[in-house]
């Protein structure tokens, strides 16, 4: 019982922590910035399957759903972005200045909604019921499985080859895993009663345990009170290591990454070039999950490793002086607050950033260009002329279709 305490310090520390030291204050948009571009992973998410005896006291949404922490961790990006973008959009919505996507899954549309409410408070003539709505008006999207949730568009058959080296562990840094923690897989089996050699069960450990720590419910015993030879703290350090393996892997598995982001960065080089030319358009977003964001992150040549929830990208594009983009992180801290601030680039963007951080479009183009797929269907294997009988595929990648 004395470690308890303790224990949820220490869960409340790594809440804190867990993202690295972020930057206090968010970065300043540059005034002649004409075009801003954001994609968010989903916020705080409940797991995939609960931990035996749980929820008693948080997981009422149910599997997968976004929880209330995830919602404040939306709507703090949504108000975050508004003190960013300040009035280069109107904060009513304008049909004509933003365009927002979003992933079909709940999770990823709730993130959306929540955003948007922080993004776009009604005022005068907006407002319609502020007795009620004080501060909300609803806000269009545009739902795109095959931009933002390709990992589980059944008719793309390369899912199924890009997935199938994850799902079966054989990527180097999961047979890595399964080696080196062999002996804390085996402690985690013998206490969940999970298969811990399919490591989707080590990542749903551990999206257990940061539900229990951010609901401040109680721990299990075989985590308060390890029989395995570390202490609570480095075991809780252990479990939460395992948190995304699969999509972080996807990420960085050439083959994946391009098939999960590829149609997506096109979407992006197009709104790129289309400002360029005349565009009322000066806000677009996206909603999506994890192995999708982190690949376009790291197709957009950031340096990045993981993506929590409700993190992600910002693109800022300016005309003036010359046509050139600046590529920045958001991320919540842990929960309400949010910050905006620069990425750090691949050695070969870095190279052509201005004393703004600003790259020429051409050159960032030329950069993202081969990795754009705007024709996803040819990528996916999918002929003109082919008759629809290749559903079947879907059973294949269904484990991986359940996370994100
Ligand atoms: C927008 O905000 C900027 C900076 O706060 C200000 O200089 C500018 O006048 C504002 N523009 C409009 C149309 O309100
Ligand atoms: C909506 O945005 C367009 C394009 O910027 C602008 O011309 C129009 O005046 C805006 N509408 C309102 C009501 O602000
Ligand atoms: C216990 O310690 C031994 C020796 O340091 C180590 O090899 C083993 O992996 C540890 N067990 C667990 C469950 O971490
Ligand atoms: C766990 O899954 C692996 C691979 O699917 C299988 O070989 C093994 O027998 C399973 N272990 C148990 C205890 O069911
Ligand atoms: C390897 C593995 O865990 N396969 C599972 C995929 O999902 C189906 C149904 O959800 C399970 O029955 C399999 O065991």
């Amino acid at each position: 019982m004395l470690l308890a305490p303790v224990l949820l310090l220490s869960c409340q520390f790594w809440i804190a922590h867990s993202a690295g030291v972020l930057p206090k204050i968010s970065s300043t948009i540059d005034p002649n910035t004409a075009l801003v571009i954001f994609g968010t992973r989903h916020g705080n998410r409940n797991p995939y399957r609960f931990l035996p005896q749980t929820p008693q006291t948080w997981g009422f949404e149910g599997s997968n759903e976004l929880t209330n922490i995830g919602k404040r961790q939306s709507y703090g990006l949504g108000s975050e972005l508004r003190k960013f973008i300040g009035n280069l959009t109107s904060k009513n919505y304008n049909a004509s200045e933003v365009v927002y996507y979003s992933s079909p899954a709940n999770r990823c549309q709730m993130t959306l909604q929540v955003l948007t409410a922080g993004l776009h408070p009604p005022e005068t003539w907006a407002e319609w019921n502020k007795p009620v709505f004080e501060n909300w008006s609803p806000v269009p999207y545009t739902i795109n499985d095959a931009m933002l949730r390709m990992y589980s568009v059944s008719e793309c058959k390369k899912n199924a080859v890009v997935w199938k080296s994850i799902d079966n562990e054989e990527q180097p840094q999961l047979k890595q895993l399964l080696t080196e923690k062999a002996p804390l897989l085996a402690y985690f089996e013998k206490n969940t009663g999970w298969n811990m050699s399919n490591l989707l069960n080590a990542q749903t450990l551990a999206d257990n345990v940061l539900e229990m720590c951010l609901h401040n419910a109680p721990l299990p015993d075989w985590i308060t009170a390890p029989t395995a030879n570390l202490t609570s703290q480095e075991l809780l350090a252990e479990i939460m290591s395992f948190s995304e393996a699969h999509e972080v892997a996807c990420a960085n598995y050439p083959p994946c990454r391009d098939l999960m982001a590829g149609y997506w960065l096109s979407d992006i080089l197009s709104k790129l070039n289309t400002a360029n030319k005349q565009s009322e358009v000066k806000l677009v977003g996206y909603s999506s999950h994890s192995q999708a964001t982190l690949s376009i992150m790291k197709l957009l040549g950031m340096n990045k490793n993981e993506v929590r929830t409700s993190a992600g990208f910002v693109i800022e594009f300016r005309k003036v002086p010359y046509p050139s983009v600046r590529l920045l992180n958001h991320d919540p801290n842990p929960i309400d607050t949010h910050v905006i601030y620069p990425a750090t680039l691949v050695d070969s963007l870095k190279a052509y950033q201005d004393a703004d951080g600003f790259i020429n479009l051409a050159t960032f183009s030329n950069y993202i260009r081969p990795f754009a797929k705007a024709n996803w269907k040819s990528v996916c294997g999918i002929t003109p002329y082919a008759s629809p009988h290749i559903t079947n595929i879907q059973t294949i990648f269904l484990n991986t279709t359940i996370f994100s």
